[in-house]
């Protein structure tokens, strides 16, 4: 019988796992881990079929699942630190999809990440790779320092949107324009997680901010700006994809996307930009479930997910820049 194995004291009690299994295996617990938070334990142990939804969807890396003698193993790439994200916020799970990558390409000797300024400041705690900080909106900038002076390197920048799409906009365009040899991780939160809820470009038209508490106003702040649709029309950018992490399903297709971004990066492709559609649910006033749910039903609708340009559809090829 599959096992649900939970380090409890990594566990911030976002209830995603419960939230996220199929067979109802899961419940919270009555009493506190060490942080003092609730954990989830095997209420029903014997409806578990061993999906591994509920290690896939935690922000936490706080659950394995033993099926048949194996686990799933933590990314090498990712560091035993826990991550001090908010409960349930989808930072974690990116953080965990970017490790998995590096990891399947064997490129964690000579991979170089960029953290920004915003709630990923941090990053370079959280990944076993060498990391540079970089100034608010500036990561396009360092990376393509980095990769110009060592192109024998991996680099990718890790960015929310107000790094990447309001002070960091100018450095993002040219440094797709230039076709850097690089790979741009976009977390869109639709806000300004870490100073507070401020609008962002990205907030959606009516969602509430602490600096729109009416609603963004598209009179006032227009409306918002869509990265991918935005960089697409650039002749020189090979591969630009949106994708998402508030279910098993979506949170699988960004692994492949992420992957793919980093992968054509060690080809010698040029410029590789995935947008993350993520929750923030501290953010928002949700809860964690609803803010995920929230991703799906509201942000979905005005940012498709999808490939919207790719380097097989012949969009760019090496040889034609
Ligand atoms: C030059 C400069 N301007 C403004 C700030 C304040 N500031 C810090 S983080 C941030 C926005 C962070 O939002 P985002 O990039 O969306 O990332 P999140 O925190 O949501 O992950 C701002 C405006 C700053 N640190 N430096």
């Amino acid at each position: 019988m599959p096992t649900v194995i939970v380090e409890k004291d990594r566990c911030k009690g976002c209830t995603l796992c419960v939230d996220i299994c199929p067979y109802d295996v899961l419940e919270m617990s009555k009493e506190i881990n060490a942080k003092g938070y609730f954990f989830p334990f095997m209420k029903n142990p014997e409806a578990c079929n061993g999906c591994r939804h509920c290690a896939i969807i935690c922000p936490d890396t706080a659950i394995q699942v033993e099926v048949k003698g194996k686990v799933n193993e933590r990314p090498k790439s990712l560091s035993e630190t826990q991550v001090h994200y908010c409960p349930g916020c989808h930072h974690g799970i990116v953080h965990r999809l970017v490790a998995e990558a590096i990891d399947a390409l064997n490129i964690q000797d000579r991979t170089v990440g960029i953290a920004p300024v915003g709630c990923s400041v941090l990053a370079y705690n959280y990944f076993n790779v060498d990391m540079h900080e970089a100034s608010h909106g500036r990561a396009a900038a360092v990376a393509t320092g980095i990769k110009r002076g060592r192109p024998d390197l991996i680099v990718f920048s890790y960015q929310g949107d107000g790094d990447l799409a309001s002070i960091g906009m100018a450095e993002t365009v040219h440094a797709a324009n230039r076709g850097e040899k690089i790979t741009v991780i976009f977390i869109n939160n639709a806000i300004y997680g870490m100073t507070g809820g401020q609008m962002a470009p990205t907030t959606l038209v009516g969602q509430v901010a602490t600096t729109c508490p009416l609603g963004r106003n598209p009179d006032l702040a227009g409306y918002p700006i869509r990265m991918c649709e935005m960089l697409k029309e650039l002749k020189t950018p090979a591969y630009i994809t949106r994708v998402a992490v508030y279910n098993a399903k979506t949170v699988m297709q960004a692994k492949q996307a992420i992957k793919k971004a980093f992968d054509y990066q060690v080809k010698g492709v040029c410029y590789s930009f995935v947008e993350v559609l993520s929750a923030c649910p501290t953010g928002w006033g949700m809860n964690p479930p609803d803010a995920s749910r929230w991703v799906e039903g509201s942000m979905v609708p005005y940012y498709p997910l999808g490939e919207f340009k790719t380097p097989e559809k012949g969009v760019v090829k090496e040889t034609e820049r």
